[in-house]
This record gives C-alpha cells, structure tokens and sequence, in this order.
C-alpha cells in the first residue's frame, strides 16, 4: 500500500478543504438549528464536480479514483456531515449503481442530472420492519402488464424528500436476498409519497424520510439489474458506501481534534492554558491517534477498491473503527470544552450528536463485527 498521496489527489483535497471552510464550515450551525441545510449547497457541491467525483466524463461526471473520493468524503465529514451524507448517498450509493448495472439509457437519463445537482437520489433499502436483517424487507414490486407495480414502505432515507430518482429495493419473488430487485422510481410519480422525519438527535441538516409507495406504476425499463439481483446491487453499493461513511467519520474527529486543539491553547483555568494539564494532553492524543488510524484503514479498504482487488472485510474494519473513534472523538472533545461543549455554539456538541449515527446506518458496528467475523472464521453468526 502506497501511503503518499499524487500531487492530483493532495490538489483536490487543498481544494476540497478550501471549499469546506468557506462554504460549510461557517454555516453549519445555523443549518443544524434550522433543521435543514441551504439547498443551494446542492449547485455548489455539482459546481466543483463533488457530485460526478468517479463517476465517467462523458456521462456528465468528473472521475477520479476511489480514494480521491474519501479525501472529498473526509474534508465534507469535517465540515458537516449532513452535507456528507447527501453527497455520499446521492452520488456513492445512487449514481455508482446507475453507472455500475445501468442500460443506457438509465445512465443517461439520471446521471447527467444526478452529477450536475439538477436532482438527488436517493436509496430505499431500509423499511420500518427491516433494518440490519435487509434481506427481509417486504416491499413488494408486483408484475403488471409490460410493468410493475410497486407498494411498501421505506424509513430514515436520506434525501428523501429531496430526491428526484429513488433506488427501491422491492421484493418480486420468494423470501430472501434472491428475491429482491432494483427498480429506479421518479419521485414525481403517483403514488410516492413522502414525508420528513423530524427530531432527529443528529444529521439535522439533511432531509430523511419516511416513504409510501401507493401502488407506484413503474416500466419494466425502470428495473435496474436483472430480476433478483437487487440484494447484491445494495450489498455492493454498500460495501463502498461503508468506506465513504468511514472517512467521513475521519473528517469528524479530525474537527474534533482541531476544535479541542485550539480551545485547550486558548481556555485557562489555574492560570495556565487547560493544554498545559496532562490529563487534556492525554484526551487530545488519544483522538489524534485514533484519527490518524482510523484513516489508515479508510485509506487501505480504498487502495484495495483502486487496485481492483477484494475489499469487504476491510471496509467493514475501516467502517467500524472510524465511526466508532467518531463518537469517542466527539465524546473527549465535549470533555475538553466543559460545559460550552455542551451548548451549540460550540461546535463539538453538533459533531457528538452527528456522530452519533455513523455507528448506526450503513450497517451497524455490530453488523460489521458479524461481517468482520465470518470472513476471519468461515462461520456465518447472522
Ligand atoms: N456484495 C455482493 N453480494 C453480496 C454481498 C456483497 N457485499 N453480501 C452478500 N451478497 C450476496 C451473497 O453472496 C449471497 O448470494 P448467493 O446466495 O448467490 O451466494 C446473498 O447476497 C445473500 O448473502 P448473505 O447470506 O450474506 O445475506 P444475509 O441475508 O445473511 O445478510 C447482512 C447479510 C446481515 C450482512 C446484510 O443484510 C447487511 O449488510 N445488513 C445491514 C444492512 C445495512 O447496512 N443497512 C443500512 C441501509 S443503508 S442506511
């Protein structure tokens, strides 16, 4: 593994970071207290080609390897992770799938509009009775005429009521992973009713809901993949997805740690800088260490992605320790800041409670640790 990065991707990250403390940085507070970032962020982010970053040129995106994309990931995680969210989901999650298992014309009906922020996806896997056990879900897509007719319902989908396309994993035949296909849905349609999910502790920025699927009438040429096929697009996108989620997470320790840094410097009590106690040196250096590892992991499991070579367990290994270390970096950096750690004009107490999720979408910690283990031991405990 190739620690040093090109002179390209340390360009893009000076810009990305450049970009994330002039566009997102000074507003993310406002947003989280509004509960909803200023949509306009999504013109920007397609602007400088965050929106097509490995997606191919010629479909309206801009390239770049998979690691160029975690180093976007982690410079939009440090800044705000609802905006991470909407980007990695719309583009990790949607846009990969349409350019992985599309017709042409799926990718050029959504890509172009997808890369250049005219619309979002989103990815409707998840459903009120089914979150870690995926393979069970119950929405189902039934056969009518030259079409399919869709009815279900989907929960804490990002973008939801923002999006222009939804990726709907429904079930076409028997129980279990095989029975599940992909369709492609314009949420215009009749039938696809949405609404946003409110008091959420973190993420309040982005846009999740809820969705009804009223017996949506979708063409056959709406199904992305083969019939049955559905499970293993959403694996696939996952995997990566878990990747992008982890860097993310990097992102938000490493503003924990900068945050923490510059208020233990600035902050006495006793007469001297709180940086100058030992037990604060200890607490920065633990998010320090645990930052720059977890890093480490993300970079491996996305040289593995660039190199073409197996990744799974070592983007569920990067998934689990970053976003853990996220909550622990959030949790030290609040304990930093005492008691304005525990007022929102701070920005550790946001980076707690956005943090707070990472453990929980994408696959849970516990999932990954299932996932972590079958692969060491062969044995499935799922
Ligand atoms: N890529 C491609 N195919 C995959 C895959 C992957 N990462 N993981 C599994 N599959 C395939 C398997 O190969 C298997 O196919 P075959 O029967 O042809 O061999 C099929 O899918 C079923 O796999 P498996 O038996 O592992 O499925 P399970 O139902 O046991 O589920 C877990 C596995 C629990 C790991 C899965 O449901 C999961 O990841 N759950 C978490 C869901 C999640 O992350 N939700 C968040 C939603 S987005 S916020």
């Amino acid at each position: 593994m190739n620690l040093g990065l090109t002179s390209e991707q340390e360009q893009f990250r000076e810009l990305a970071r450049e970009w994330v403390d002039r566009e997102v940085v000074p507003h993310a507070t406002a947003w989280d207290r509004a509960e909803q970032v200023d949509t306009a962020i999504v013109g920007k982010l397609a602007g400088l080609g965050f929106l097509g970053l490995g997606i191919d040129e010629e479909l309206g995106g801009s390239g770049g390897d998979f690691l160029t994309y975690c180093l976007m990931m982690e410079e939009l995680g440090r800044g705000d992770t609802s905006v991470r969210g909407i980007v990695s989901v719309s583009l990790g999650l949607v846009a990969k799938s349409i350019q992985a298992y599309g017709t042409d014309a799926q990718k050029s009906r959504w890509l172009p509009a997808l890369t250049g922020g005219e619309t979002l996806g989103c990815f409707g896997l998840t459903e009120p009775g089914t979150g870690s056990d995926a393979s069970g879900l119950t929405t189902r897509a039934v056969r009518d005429g030259d079409g399919w007719v869709i009815t279900g319902e989907k929960i804490f989908i990002t973008n939801g009521t923002w999006a222009g396309v939804a990726l709907i994993f429904a079930r076409t035949g028997g129980p279990g992973p095989s029975g599940i296909t992909a369709f492609l849905i314009n949420t215009d349609m009749p039938g696809f009713i949405r609404k946003e999910v409110k008091g959420k502790l973190g993420l309040r920025g982005q846009a999740t809901a809820e969705i009804r699927l009223d017996a949506v009438r979708v063409g056959d040429e709406d199904r992305l993949g083969p019939e049955g096929s559905g499970f293993k697009i959403a694996m696939a996108a996952l995997d990566k997805g878990r990747i992008a989620v982890a860097a993310g997470s990097v992102g938000l320790s490493r503003g924990c740690l900068e945050a923490s840094i510059g208020y233990a410097k600035e902050r006495t009590q006793f007469g001297k800088p709180i940086a100058s106690y030992q037990l604060v040196q200890e607490m920065i250096t633990d998010i320090a260490v645990e930052t720059d590892a977890a890093r480490l992991l993300v970079w491996r499991a996305a040289d593995l992605v660039d190199r073409g070579l197996p990744f799974k367990t070592e983007a569920s290994m990067a998934k689990l320790f970053a976003t853990e270390a996220a909550v622990k970096a959030a949790n030290q950096a609040i304990q930093i800041f005492g008691g304005y750690g525990y007022v929102d004009e701070f920005p550790v107490g946001k980076a707690m409670r956005d943090a707070r999720v990472t453990t929980l979408y994408e696959g849970t910690s516990q999932i990954q640790k299932l996932l972590i283990g079958r692969a060491l031991t062969g044995i499935s405990a799922f």
